[in-house]
């Protein structure tokens, strides 16, 4: 019954938080040792609270942190948003990607509550309770190759390798070798996160075997000549990056990419993301909801997007354990190979009051 009644905002708040990471996070244009980001916190009619993470990262997010500071503050601030916010109207497109997914999550996970289920249940009552993720591999080339060997017995099925940082020859070498040390059951997944030109790129998938990875994330400088590269070499690439950029030929060119990385932080609301999954749907390619180190509230809210969307491929969500300490209780930690998506969220988890401080629109902060 409650399930279909619309939501009515009593009460709306935005906090900070910053998190210490265990090495300086492995992002373009720099690195950080700690992560910024801000939780908006929506409360119904009824009392029940939902909780979204809005964390653009600097370096991959078009919006930086003090702007989107200052946008919550504005949203919160304002109770006459509050019913266009609650009815999913148009203003929210006005918003920077971050935070409307932060607020599409707070009020899905009012609407799960209510309903008695997880997030996933809520958007799909077949969602499964748990997703498989791939592993990160990091470090020197024989830590990298170390991890490799033993992701098998610790569950994984999948297993993610960045390149693009040294010379083509060399990271084919290095994917043959990981290649090896995964064994035969494991999915090796590659990133160039856009480092090569096409000759470049050429020069790589010339030197690496066929059939030894599912795919290579965003192998380009040129999301244009992403087209050419596939007709060209027949590499399997997925589309990360490219799919917020506007430079991206709509619908997607003509050839088949073989899976669409979706960065919720990135995308935006809920409707933006069940576009691009009805889109890689229809068009068969697979679909990997991936985080952008967001804290573990909104990891969780994009695990439950994975069981709900996209069950059938690992998502690249081992992300966790890169921080010290979350502001999200039990912290989302793999354990063999999978994410749990939680049951009803008030019941599985409670934020950290201690790493939260709240944002208010009078006070001037130093963002
Ligand atoms: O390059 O895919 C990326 C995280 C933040 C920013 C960019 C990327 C990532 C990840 C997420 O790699 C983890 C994963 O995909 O498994
Ligand atoms: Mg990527």
């Amino acid at each position: 019954m409650h399930g279909s009644t619309t939501i009515e905002i009593s009460d709306f708040r935005a906090y900070r938080y910053e998190l210490p990471v265990q090495q300086a996070l492995p992002v373009k244009g720099g690195s950080a040792a700690t992560r910024v980001g801000f939780v908006l916190k929506i409360v119904d009619q009824d009392g029940v609270a939902g909780w979204g993470d809005v964390a653009p990262l600097p370096g991959v997010s078009r919006e930086q942190p003090g702007p989107t500071a200052q946008q919550c503050m504005n949203v919160v601030a304002n109770p006459s948003q509050w019913g266009r916010v609650a009815a999913g109207r148009r203003f929210l497109y006005t918003l920077f990607p971050s935070v409307h997914f932060g607020i599409d999550c707070a009020l899905a996970m009012i609407r799960a509550h209510r309903e008695g289920v997880s997030v996933a249940r809520h958007l799909n009552p077949d969602a499964p309770g748990r997703v498989a993720v791939n592993a990160l591999l990091s470090g020197t080339d024989d830590e990298i190759l170390k991890q490799a060997s033993s992701l098998a017995q610790k569950g994984y099925r999948a297993a993610k390798l960045k390149i693009g940082r040294r010379q083509p020859e060399a990271d084919a070498e290095l994917v043959g070798a990981v290649r090896a040390a995964l064994g035969d059951e494991m999915d090796l997944r590659l990133d160039a996160n856009r480092a090569w030109d096409l000759q470049a790129a050429t020069r790589f998938s010339e030197r690496v075997a066929a059939g030894s990875f599912t795919y290579i994330e965003e192998p380009l400088k040129e999301v244009a000549e992403l087209d050419d590269l596939v007709e060209r070499t027949g590499m399997p690439v997925a589309l990360d990056e490219s799919l917020s950029d506007p430079e991206l030929r709509a619908p997607l060119g003509t050839v088949g990419y073989v899976a669409l990385v979706m960065k919720p932080t990135m995308l935006g609301g809920l409707a933006q993301i069940k576009t691009w999954v009805e889109i890689a749907t229809q068009r068969k390619i697979g679909i990997v909801f991936s985080s952008s180190f967001e804290s573990g509230l909104g990891l969780l809210h994009i695990a439950n997007l994975a069981a709900a969307l996209a069950p059938a491929l690992p998502a690249g969500l081992d992300t966790a354990s890169a921080f010290q300490r979350d502001i999200l209780s039990p912290r989302p930690l793999v354990t063999d190979g999978y994410l749990a998506t939680g049951e009803r969220f008030h019941d599985d988890f409670h934020l950290v009051a201690e790493e939260l401080l709240e944002l208010r629109a009078t006070r001037k902060t130093d963002l």
